[in-house]
């Protein structure tokens, strides 16, 4: 029997860039990357589908090329064209795709919609180093019991990609996530406010750990991380704009009610994430759902400038 070796020199076969991707790659147009659990498991449909459309035409607007990056027919997909998001977008049984679950779904051929840990993967096995979410996952409420704490966190401490977020739910506990996140050496840098951002609200009450407005001088410090061999991810936070931001006592209270749901549930894992997300869009009356829309959208808009000023640096 041959062994197969155990690297990821193979992996360039299970990529395939979108005609849109491979155009901008070869005319050395920057890429920027969307995740795809925020399609299939963050947003009712048709909102989605729009907020998926959105981001795009952000990022274009902006000078770079979006990259929704999903799982399909056994392969990696790196750029969906509108066929690809609408089926995205309307199947409710896409599997919510985390680092140890990538071998299954592509070998399988099952369509997987890739969270914040497969995606910074999937774009960095595609060079691309710029990576638009809209909340990244985190150390959950309670983990010191349920050890739940989001792949997505490792992720960031293991692979080079800049991931800009509007924070971190506050159905996370924000500042064990940020402990974390400091333990594994991971920058958390913060746009238009010190703080660090807490999603539907602009401010989590933790400091990030350096504001730098410019896209210059984000793309100046990440650059500087990666040349030095430092590897790992680095996180740029930015708040929801201040006409979206829900008030932090509506926020408060649907988080809670969401969380005692799943508690009464006996929701876990995975599935809570998800869950409690489509709860508060209910108990909000859609009022969460315009906050989720807004928060990423201008993080698409900030994530592409920021690819655009790393492509603009001397190599
Ligand atoms: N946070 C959000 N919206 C989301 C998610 C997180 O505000 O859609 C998704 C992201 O894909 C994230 C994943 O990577 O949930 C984290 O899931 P878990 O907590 O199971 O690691
Ligand atoms: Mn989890």
């Amino acid at each position: 029997m041959n062994a197969v070796p155990i690297s990821s020199t193979h992996a360039h076969r299970w990529l395939r860039f979108s005609p849109a991707a491979a155009a901008a790659r070869a005319e050395g147009r920057p890429l920027v990357a969307l995740e795809s659990t925020l399609i299939a498991h963050g947003m009712p449909y048709p909102q989605n589908l729009q907020t998926a459309h959105a981001l795009e035409a952000e990022i274009r607007a902006q000078g770079a090329e979006p990259a929704t990056i999903a799982l399909m027919d056994g392969r990696i997909r790196i750029g969906l064209d509108d066929e690809a998001l609408e089926r995205l977008a309307r199947d409710g049984n896409a599997r919510k795709v985390s680092r140890r679950d990538l071998p299954g779904v592509l070998a399988d051929g099952s369509l997987g919609a890739t969270t914040v840990a497969a995606t910074m993967i999937c774009a960095h096995l595609a060079s691309i180093e710029v990576f638009v979410t809209g909340g990244i996952g985190g150390v959950h409420r309670g983990a010191a019991a349920s050890f739940d704490i989001s792949a997505d966190l490792q992720e960031l401490a293991r692979t080079p990609v800049a991931v800009v977020c509007a924070g971190a739910k506050s159905i996370l506990d924000i500042g064990l996530t940020l402990e974390y996140l400091e333990t594994h050496g991971v920058p958390v840098l913060s746009c238009e406010q010190d703080n660090f951002a807490a999603f539907w609200q602009r401010d989590s009450g933790h400091r990030a750990d350096l504001r730098l407005d410019e896209p210059a001088a984000q793309a100046r410090f990440i650059r500087t991380q990666w040349e030095l061999g430092l590897g790992g991810g680095v996180l740029l936070s930015t708040p929801v704009p201040e006409a979206d931001a829900l008030p932090a006592a509506e926020a408060d209270a649907l988080t809670r009610q969401a969380l005692d749901e799943a508690q009464a549930q006996g929701i876990r894992g995975k599935a809570i994430t998800p869950f409690l997300l489509s709860r508060i869009v209910a108990l909000s009356g859609g009022r969460s759902l315009a906050a989720n829309i807004a928060l990423a959208r201008h993080n698409a808009q900030v994530g592409a400038r920021l690819a655009v000023a790393l492509s603009k640096l001397p190599i």
